[in-house]
Order: C-alpha cells, then structure tokens, then sequence
C-alpha cells in the first residue's frame, strides 16, 4: 500500500471533516513528522490542507489533477483503476504500460499523464496531448479473450467512452469507425489499441485513450484546428476529468467483461447505436488502396463492411474513413 495516497484518499473521504494524524501514524506504524511532511507535500502540490488542533487535518481544496486520489474518490469499478501510476509529464504513456505489462502489472493498470510530450496515434502518427488539459492515459487489461478477439476492444473502448460522456457532460458524441469518437463532425477522441499474446491466449490488451476534454482553441496545434475539438468548447463546461475517467472505467470495465461472456453480439449494438459511418458513402483509405462505397455496419468480427460500387461487399480490418456529401 502507498501510505502517501492512502493518506490522501482518506482525506478526500473524510469530506471536510477532520482526520487524526496521530491516529493514521498508529494505523501505519509511522512516526507524526512522517504525516506531517506529506500534508507539506500535498501542499506544494497544490492542495489546500487545514490543521485544526486536536482534531487533525481537514482537506480544503483539492487541485484539478488526474492523480491516482483524485479518480479513485470516484471509483466504483472492481478492478479498473485501482493501480495508477501518474505522471505529471511524460513521452507517451503507451510505451510506459507496455513495459509495466510485461513486467506483470496486474489487470486494470492505469498509467496516465497530465502531459505526453511524444503522444502517439496509429501508424506512429502524432498525437497533441497539452497539459492538463486533456485525459492521456493507457489502461493495461487482461481479458480471456483470443488474439483474434482483440481488434474489437477499440469498438468496446469506444461504446464505454461515448456512454461515460453522456453520463458526465449530458452531450452526445458519435463513434467514426474505428477509433474515433466525435462531436458535430470534429474528433474530440483518439483510441490506440495494442495486444500483448501468445499465439493462443492475450496476456494483455493496453487500450491507448487521448481525450479532448479542457481545450480552448488555442491550446490545439494550428494544423489540428479545423478537425479537433474539446467537451469544454462544445458543452460551454469547464469538466471534472477525474470524474470522466471513474465513469469511463466503470463501463469499460462493464463491456469488456459482457464480451468476455457473451461474445461481440451486445457490443455490435450499443455499437451501432452511436454510429454514424452506416448508411454513409465513404472512401476507406488503407495502406496500400483506396476504396469507395456505402459503409453498411460492422460484422460479428468487427470489421466494416462496404458495399462497392459493383455490388460486392468488402470487410475492412482498419482505414481511415473519409464520409462524403
Ligand atoms: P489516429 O492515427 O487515428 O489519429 C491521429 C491523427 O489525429 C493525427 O495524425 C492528427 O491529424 C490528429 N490529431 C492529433 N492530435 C489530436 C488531438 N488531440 N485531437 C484530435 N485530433 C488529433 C488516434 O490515432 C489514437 C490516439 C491515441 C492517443 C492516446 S493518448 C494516451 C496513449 N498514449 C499515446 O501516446 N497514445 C495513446
């Protein structure tokens, strides 16, 4: 146990009553300079810390950090989220969740960063990812599932995403195929799925999720501008991210166990339910072709399928999809 955020939680769960140093020092067989460095701590972090004497210290004012008390006073999963590892800056936290996978880190691992100084996208596009302003985090999961199983976690993250912002910030956002999510056509979401797997068996899946959430326009790069937008320019809402990724974790947690047991058919609607490629003409741009024609749904296997001009119907495994007029 991290007695340093234990100390915190049990702060925030007091809510606004006062917690006895000497008591948390006897629980933790700690000396009471030990507590008192880390209120000094939580302090320069940010937090505002009363001490009312006899009684203990009372939290005041908490900063708007996406730190590991912070998302756990919102916690209601069973495994999700309840080992964080947080950053204030880093280079990008997909790579730092594959090393902690491999090194075993246990199901739910989340890493999160306030700032990724070399966020990814697929195909080792960039991501902008400003500090503080968004959520960059990299959850390590470890479903029964086969490798083959493993694409349609992107679908699954993505249903989870759009139902959590529902919840938090009363907005509809729609699913792009594969991987974006989306709000009046401008991407507010980015979902980078990676597997770790024997040939039989996923050891671990980490689910790469890049959310636009506190952005002014200005805090985007220029050249993102015009396709990129934030929860806070289209609901007017400054949001709680912290609370935002509790939720995301709830229902991640809650779907990715319903395809576990029950297979892609009930991700496959929910799915289709905050869609809006079907019905749509679109060109599939893919590594080594192009094509066009009218976006029908998703199979059973995830994939998109297209029916050409010619009539036949094509599945797709991963493109980026231009939706045309
Ligand atoms: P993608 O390849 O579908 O999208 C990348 C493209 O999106 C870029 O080429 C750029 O045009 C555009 N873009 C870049 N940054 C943003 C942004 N902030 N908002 C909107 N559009 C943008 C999508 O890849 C998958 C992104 C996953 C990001 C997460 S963050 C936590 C984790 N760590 C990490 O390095 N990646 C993942």
């Amino acid at each position: 146990i991290n007695v340093k955020n234990e100390l915190l939680k049990r702060l925030f769960e007091a809510n606004g009553s006062p917690i006895s140093g000497q008591e948390f020092a006897d629980e933790f067989g700690l000396s009471r300079t030990a507590i008192w460095k880390y209120i000094k701590e939580f302090e320069e972090e940010g937090y505002g810390i009363t001490s009312i004497r006899k009684k203990g210290y009372v939290l005041t004012h908490s900063p708007d950090r996406v730190n590991a008390a912070n998302i756990q006073k919102h916690l209601k999963t069973k495994m999700y989220g309840h080992n964080i590892t947080y950053y204030e800056s880093c280079s990008t936290t997909q790579t730092i969740a594959h090393d902690d996978a491999q090194s075993g880190a246990p199901d739910g691992t989340l890493i999160i960063a306030e700032e990724q100084t070399a966020g990814k996208g697929r195909l080792a596009r960039p991501w902008s990812s400003a500090a503080r302003k968004g959520i960059w985090m990299s959850l390590i999961i470890r479903p029964s599932l086969m490798p083959q199983q493993a694409p349609q976690m992107t679908l699954v993250a993505a249903v989870a995403i759009v139902r959590a912002i529902e919840e938090v910030v009363k907005i509809e956002a729609t699913i792009k195929w594969p991987n974006d999510i989306m709000i009046k056509g401008k991407k507010i979401t980015g979902i980078l799925t990676e597997l770790q797997s024997d040939p039989d068996r996923v050891k671990a899946i980490i689910i790469g999720i890049g959310m636009n959430i506190n952005h002014d326009m200005e805090d985007f790069p220029e050249e993102i501008q015009s396709i990129a937008t934030s929860l806070k320019l289209e609901s007017g809402e400054t949001i709680d991210r912290s609370r935002l990724i509790a939720e995301i974790l709830s229902f991640l947690e809650l779907y990715t166990h319903m395809y576990e047991k029950h297979g892609f058919s009930p991700i496959k609607l929910l799915w289709e339910g905050y869609s809006n490629t079907a019905g749509k003409r679109i060109k599939a741009v893919m590594l080594n072709e192009t094509i066009e024609g009218v976006a029908l749904g998703i199979s059973e296997d995830g994939l998109l399928e297209v029916k050409q001009d010619d009539g036949s119907i094509r599945g797709i495994y991963s493109a980026d999809i231009i939706v045309e007029k």
